[in-house]
């Protein structure tokens, strides 16, 4: 079994969702939550950018025990300084630095050429690598550029000193199947990539952000760039839950596994969403409020039978639990087991009267709760003993 490592940009990428700045105490409370959940690298911000961002990249490369401390850094001298600066005194830094490389981003973005955006990748590399021995470089749009520019570029940050090339869909337009020969055709063209780590960092806006990200694991990356809930800009990033999870149940397909401990991810997803305040949508893959109910009532009756018949992931495991909902559309088999386990017992006519009482309820409201199912129990006696 192979490792994918797992790169956690929730502080830096993440946070630049609009509306999602976290304070200071939050920011180390995630970076202390991931690292003892395992993830390898910690991008903790982008130092440069504001006082604010440096002290509390800072704060949390002087506390991490266990993953590396990445900074990011566009390709000029402060900004490679900051970053520097800022993760000097993690047990594991990194710096990240980045350039674009595709048409649109040079000519309308940067207003350079690709001979001078070599050269300023070139220059930031080996800048960083007198800083640092641990430097990921980054060719943004990198999906939207030319391939053959892309080998290029990625040739000459491994010769410069690059450890990690990251692979960003900055825009979240590639398919799986493009990424997949993407990856491929890296691996088989960049100079000195056997030396290296090929990174992936995707976004969501069609939707295939981990698609995409796991097409590239396919194809042999073995760094996967991703934000706890999916957040991020615009769509967001990859999640970070569906690329543990999905890497873990589907061993068969990918044979590559994390080190990340998956009996964390709820309580991490919940500390992101209070402290960035982005609720998860309910029916969100592995963390959403409805990834492990069910209400229909053919369903439910299968997970009472065997769990396996409507979950392909135990919740335990992720630190869930299976929830049968009950409503209008909910089985008996559901009805009777959370009676049940409510310690509500009925003879054959009280089961009867219960059960209609129940449909009632159920057709006037959008849930039925265990304080109903009693009040319903309650009344069915009281019923009972008037007739
Ligand atoms: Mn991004």
């Amino acid at each position: 079994m192979e490792t994918v490592e797992i790169f956690d940009t929730t502080l830096r990428d993440g946070e630049q969702s609009p509306g999602a700045a976290m304070t200071a105490s939050t920011r180390l409370t995630i970076a202390r939550l991931l690292d003892e959940a395992g993830v390898d690298t910690i991008e903790a911000g982008f130092p440069i950018s504001n006082e604010v961002s440096f002290a509390s990249v800072k704060a949390i490369a002087k506390r991490t025990r266990h993953a590396r401390v990445a900074a990011l850094a566009r390709c000029t001298q402060e900004d490679i300084e900051a970053a520097a600066g800022a993760v000097s005194t993690a047990r594991r830094p990194r710096i990240h630095v980045f350039i674009a490389t595709s048409p649109v981003h040079l000519r309308h973005k940067l207003g350079i050429s690709t001979g001078r955006a070599l050269e300023m990748a070139t220059d930031a590399v080996s800048r960083a690598r007198t800083y640092c021995d641990d430097v990921e470089f980054s060719a943004e749009d990198a999906t939207r550029s030319d391939p053959a520019f892309l080998v290029q570029i990625f040739s000459a940050a491994v010769a410069a000193g690059a450890t990690t090339l990251n692979v960003p869909d900055t825009v979240g337009y590639i398919t799986p199947a493009e990424m997949e020969a993407l990856i491929g055709y890296l691996r088989a063209h960049i100079t000195g990539v056997e030396r290296v780590r090929i990174s992936v960092h995707t976004h969501d806006d069609l939707g295939m952000a981990t698609a995409n990200a796991l097409a590239a694991v396919r194809a042999g990356a073995r760094q996967v760039e991703c934000t706890i809930n999916g957040i991020g800009e615009r769509a967001g990033n990859c999640a970070l839950e569906e690329i543990v999870v999905a890497l873990q149940t589907r061993a068969d397909v990918f044979g590559a596994a994390t080190r990340f401990d998956t009996a964390n991810l709820q309580h991490i997803s919940k500390a992101v969403a209070r402290g960035t305040r982005m609720p998860v949508q309910k029916n969100k893959a592995v963390v959403g409020a409805n990834a492990f109910a069910h209400e229909s009532g053919i369903h439910q009756d299968g997970v009472l039978k065997d769990r396996s018949t409507y979950e392909i992931v135990d919740p335990r495991s992720v630190g869930r639990a299976t929830t049968l909902t009950l409503g209008r559309n909910s089985g008996r088999h559901a009805l009777f087991a959370r009676a049940g386990a409510l310690g509500l017992t009925f003879d054959e006519e009280g089961r009867r009267e219960f059960a209609r009482a129940f449909d009632r309820l159920a057709a006037q409201q959008a849930s039925v709760g265990d304080a109903d199912l009693m009040a319903l129990a309650a009344g069915s006696a009281l019923t009972e003993c008037a007739s």
